[in-house]
């Protein structure tokens, strides 16, 4: 027998831990506060503490239904509620955060105490419909400015375009936790060692490759599909030897495994207006606009079908919008061929 030639490498020495990088990042900004530093990790402390009720759900009875229904209309989960709820009270504790939007809540949560000019706009447990199968769910959030010169947040405030966030990220609970990041300027991805209980950065800016060769769809919609979509999805399984065809399919069910995997790997994620869902399914303020600003800052590409993610204001807290993510090369393919049939 060979001895192994890979040994784990010590996580202290692959990197920088997230709140040192995020330290070392304000140091860099002239006049900051170090509010912002702290919302930061506050949302990484967020992650920490639904990580390990993640970790344990099996054990601590809190799979499974509540037997409630959210402000969507879906069957809420325990895990959910558990996620809202220590959201809602991180975030609460150190006065940074002006007021939250959760996908869990009607309304914003206000903390009048906040002396912080940043609002936070997440979905605390997200890819709920996986949680009891033991398959990769996450945290989505964006953070937000808030002109205090304007009194206190209202929900007005939160009609923010993505392309006005001061940052997104996600945590994805999968085979490991990883912490995604983006202020604009670059995507860095920090993998959560729970012996030390940090997260550590484990790949600093991240490049969306320019092209790739899975697509990410639920295919289970095609009938509600407009013909557009249906040509698209029709091409990326066709064989053509030049261009890469046929493309691998996968659809985990879960927005952040399937951007994760399309952000790393290349390829596109789409979940399209249908019949069903003709505004889309994914909500614009907590799940589009931060997918799509660390899809932009590491180099790929987000559109609606036809203009830019980033660039809606949004009408409503739980607006809903198509919501297609990749390599360039890829999601352009999808608009010129869907915007060819669906003029
Ligand atoms: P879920 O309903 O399980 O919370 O946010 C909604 C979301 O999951 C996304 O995470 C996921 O990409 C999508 O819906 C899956 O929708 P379908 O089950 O309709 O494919």
């Amino acid at each position: 027998m060979t001895s192994p030639s890979w040994n784990p490498p010590d996580s202290s020495q692959v990197g920088a831990t997230l709140e040192t990088f995020i330290l070392e990042g304000m140091f860099q900004v002239p006049g900051a506060t170090g509010t912002f530093t702290a919302l930061l990790n506050q949302i990484s402390l967020t992650a920490k503490l639904i990580t390990g009720r993640v970790r344990s759900a099996g054990l601590a009875d809190i799979l499974g239904y509540t037997g409630e229904t959210n402000v969507q209309g879906e069957t809420v989960q325990k895990l959910d509620i558990i996620a809202n709820e220590t959201m809602i009270a991180s975030l609460r504790r150190q006065g940074h955060c002006a007021a939250l939007a959760s996908e869990e809540l009607e309304e914003p949560v206000y903390f009048p105490k906040a002396t912080g000019n940043y609002l936070v706009v997440a979905d605390p447990l997200d890819g709920s419909s996986n949680i009891d199968v033991n398959v990769s769910i996450g945290t989505i959030f964006g953070i937000l400015r808030h002109d205090r010169s304007k009194g206190p947040p209202t929900l007005e405030s939160f009609m923010q375009r993505g392309r006005d966030y001061v940052a997104s990220g996600y945590v994805i609970y999968g085979s490991s936790t990883v912490l995604v990041l983006t202020t604009g300027k670059g995507v860095h991805a920090f993998t959560y060692d729970p012996t030390a209980g940090e997260f550590f950065l484990s790949h600093e800016n991240i490049r969306c490759p320019t092209k790739g060769s899975i697509y990410s769809v639920n295919e289970g919609n095609q009938s509600r599909w407009s013909e557009g979509v249906k040509r698209w999805v029709a091409h990326v399984k066709d064989t053509d030897k030049a261009s890469g065809r046929p493309y691998s399919h996968r659809y985990v069910g879960s927005l952040v495994a399937d951007a994760h995997r399309t952000l790393l790997k290349g390829g596109i994620f789409a979940y399209p207006a249908d019949n069903k869902n003709p505004k889309g399914k994914l909500r614009l303020l907590y799940e589009a606009s931060p997918v799509a600003m660390i899809f932009e800052a590491a180099g790929g590409r987000a559109t609606l079908g036809n203009s830019s993610v980033l660039d809606i204001t949004p009408s409503e807290l739980h607006q809903r919008v198509p919501l297609i993510v990749g390599s360039t090369e890829d999601v352009d393919t999808y608009e010129r061929i869907v915007g060819e049939y669906d003029r």
